[in-house]
């Protein structure tokens, strides 16, 4: 729903961070825009944060663009805290990166915790960690790419302790990790030029000192990986998926040395993400507190701990009502669809559930009728759940294993708990390796 007449001082305030980012011409073109940012903001103001990922995320993004609710950023500080202090060392190396960036995206008091709690020290240790589980697995870390390229990034960011030769030597664009299933992962090379960019800047500033050919090293693993993020843009201006588009915005605003003007547009690229802001694409709060950075032009090497926070230099106080009374949903009619297990051989059913049922409901449905083919078990992530076994077989990320998602046999962009099924259609859950 359209809701920016509600929102007047956001509104207000968006208009003036917009202004002060791009000058656009037509007035109907940016009050669209701000109805799309609004509803992003929404979004993360409404939601109720499952874990402190999601918190970490969206307080990371608030900060970057200059959004400041003292309240809504008290409560994700909260949240944040609360998760390192019940998981403490359970958290992955990616986790504790995103709370180090979030807690210090810039100058407040929540830094005294990332002293008082050691957590650059920690992340130092759980990248070495990652690093060992390449050495003795095949070269399979202990969670992915992604994640390590943000422990670089977190380390750099916050003056933590690495060794440029390390990274020079596993970023080299050919590692195995970039890809799943032969496909580059877009969003993985994203974070990775991100964290490349600030290693390199580190160096330049002579923050750090390496050899030249360890630099020389890291310039190229840069030009490379924007090239292969080039490479996925696709006829609907979109880079990677929509999912990866707001990172590897990021990535291409701050690598703009390595490509030529003509070679991305960065106003095509927003207009495709506006066009799926309003089509309700990013309703979950990890896809909204992803892409708004991109929208405002900023980026994670913005973070900067001994600056003062942005925020609009006027004193708006922006003020989000909460949402409307929720009407109860209409009554809803019945769909039935079609389910696989694949596996060596293929376990089919047809199952009858709502109309706007998600692909887990369907799983859950199939499992009622059948526990030992259609039985499964799954795990709580930032983008919502995640399926870690089918009839007993757990994915496994030292074997790079995992349980694929798929629809008319291809795979889907989003998770089982966001995916709305449709009458008819042939789902598939298959045992894959990436
Ligand atoms: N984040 C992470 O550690 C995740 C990194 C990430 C690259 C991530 C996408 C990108 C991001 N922005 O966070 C990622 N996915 C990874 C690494 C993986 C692998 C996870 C295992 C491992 N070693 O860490 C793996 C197995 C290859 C994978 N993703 C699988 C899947 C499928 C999950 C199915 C299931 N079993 O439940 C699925 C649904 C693809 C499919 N068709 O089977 C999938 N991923 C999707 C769709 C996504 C996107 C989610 C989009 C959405 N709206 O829900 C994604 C953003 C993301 C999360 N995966 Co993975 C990629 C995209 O489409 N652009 C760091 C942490 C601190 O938060």
């Amino acid at each position: 729903m359209r809701r920016v007449q509600q929102l007047p001082h956001l509104g207000l305030l968006l208009f003036f961070l917009i202004s002060s980012q791009r000058c656009k011409t037509s007035e109907v073109y940016e009050q669209n825009q701000l109805q799309d940012l609004s509803s992003l903001l929404n979004t993360l103001v409404h939601s109720h944060y499952t874990n402190g990922v999601q918190a970490a995320s969206a307080l990371l993004s608030l900060r970057l663009v200059g959004i400041q609710r003292q309240q809504l950023q008290q409560k994700l500080t909260q949240e944040v805290i609360e998760d390192v202090r019940s998981k403490g060392p359970d958290l992955s190396s990616g986790q504790l990166a995103w709370t180090i960036m979030a807690l210090g995206a810039c100058r407040n008091p929540d830094e005294s915790f990332i002293r008082d709690f050691h957590l650059v020290q920690h992340l130092e240790e759980k990248f070495q960690e990652e690093i060992r589980n390449m050495e003795t697995h095949n070269g399979n870390p202990l969670t992915n790419y992604y994640q390590l390229s943000q422990d670089v990034l977190a380390l750099c960011l916050f003056s933590g302790n690495y060794l440029t030769t390390e990274i020079a030597h596993f970023f080299t664009p050919e590692n195995k990790n970039y890809y799943f299933g032969g496909q580059f992962s877009v969003d993985t090379g994203a974070m990775a030029v991100l964290a490349l960019t600030c290693v390199k800047r580190s160096i330049i500033n002579q923050q750090i000192k390496t050899d030249q050919s360890v630099t020389q090293s890291i310039d190229s693993h840069i030009g490379i990986l924007v090239k292969k993020i080039l490479s996925e843009k696709k006829n609907n201006d979109l880079l990677g998926n929509i999912y990866s588009t707001g990172e590897a915005v990021q990535a291409l605003l701050v690598s703009s040395s390595y490509y030529k003007e003509n070679e991305w547009n960065y106003q095509r690229t927003l207009d495709a993400v506006h066009k799926e802001i309003s089509q309700g694409a990013f309703k979950i709060p990890m896809a909204a507190a992803q892409i708004l950075p991109a929208l405002m032009g900023k980026t994670y090497l913005d973070v900067n701990k001994d600056s003062p926070c942005p925020g609009t230099s006027s004193n708006l106080n922006v003020s989000i009502p909460e949402s409307g009374p929720v009407s109860p949903p209409p009554p809803s009619s019945l769909i039935t669809v079609h389910y696989s297990v694949k596996v060596n051989k293929t376990d089919s059913t047809t199952v009858t559930v709502r109309n706007g049922s998600v692909f887990l409901d369907v799983m859950e449905k199939a499992q009622e009728h059948n526990k030992t083919i259609f039985g499964f078990t799954m795990k709580e992530t930032s983008w919502g759940p995640y399926i870690t076994s089918v009839q007993g077989l757990k994915a496994n990320s030292n074997e790079r294993t995992y349980w694929e998602i798929l629809s008319g046999g291809i795979p889907l962009s989003q998770g089982v708990g966001s995916y709305v099924v449709h009458d008819g259609e042939y789902l598939e859950i298959r045992w894959s390796k990436y």
